[in-house]
């Protein structure tokens, strides 16, 4: 099964060092993954515009498309994930990380198109 797990920060984020950083919890994800005999890999969008991420998907085309989600880029990890969606691209779409246990956007009302599966994962 190809997987792809993928970051983006939010547009602010672009600026900043930290915000870019692909996420260590993708990397464990995508060892463990690896580990037992998947075909996963980790992309960092945070350097490519709108248009270029959807190309990208486009091409690959994963069966799986894991989101990494913080708060600070909840949206953007939500639209990330739309393309995908919308063009049938990935077979399902999954989003986790720290900002994934309680939905900010769920629980703040909004719309969360993304994702099949917002997966639980732990962070203090
Ligand atoms: C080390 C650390 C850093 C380091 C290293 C970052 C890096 N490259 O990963 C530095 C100092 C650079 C950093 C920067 C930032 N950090 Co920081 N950081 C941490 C810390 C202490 C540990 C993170 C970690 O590696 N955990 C271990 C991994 C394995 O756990 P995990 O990330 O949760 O991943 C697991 C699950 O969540 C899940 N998972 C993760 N991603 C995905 C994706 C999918 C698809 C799926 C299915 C599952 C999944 O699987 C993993 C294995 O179980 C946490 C606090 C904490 N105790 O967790 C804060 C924390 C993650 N950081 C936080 C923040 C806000 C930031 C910054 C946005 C700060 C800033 N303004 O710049 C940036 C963002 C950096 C980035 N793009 O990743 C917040 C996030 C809060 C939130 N709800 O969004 C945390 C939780 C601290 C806090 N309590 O506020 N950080």
């Amino acid at each position: 099964m190809k997987i792809l797990l993928a970051h983006t920060c939010h547009d602010l984020g672009k600026m900043e060092f930290y915000s870019r950083f692909t996420p260590l919890g993708l990397g464990y994800i995508c060892g463990a993954l690896r580990r037992e005999g998947y075909d996963a890999r980790i992309v960092n969008m945070s350097e490519r515009s709108w248009i270029r991420a959807a190309r990208f998907l486009e091409a690959e085309r994963p069966e799986l498309f894991g989101v990494s989600t913080f708060t600070f880029n909840r949206h953007e990890a939500m639209r990330l994930a739309a393309p995908a969606r919308e063009a049938s691209l990935a077979s399902l779409i999954v989003a986790g990380g720290p900002g994934a246990p309680s939905p900010p956007a769920a629980a703040q009302g909004e719309p969360i198109d993304g994702p099949d599966r917002p997966v639980i994962s732990a962070a203090a």
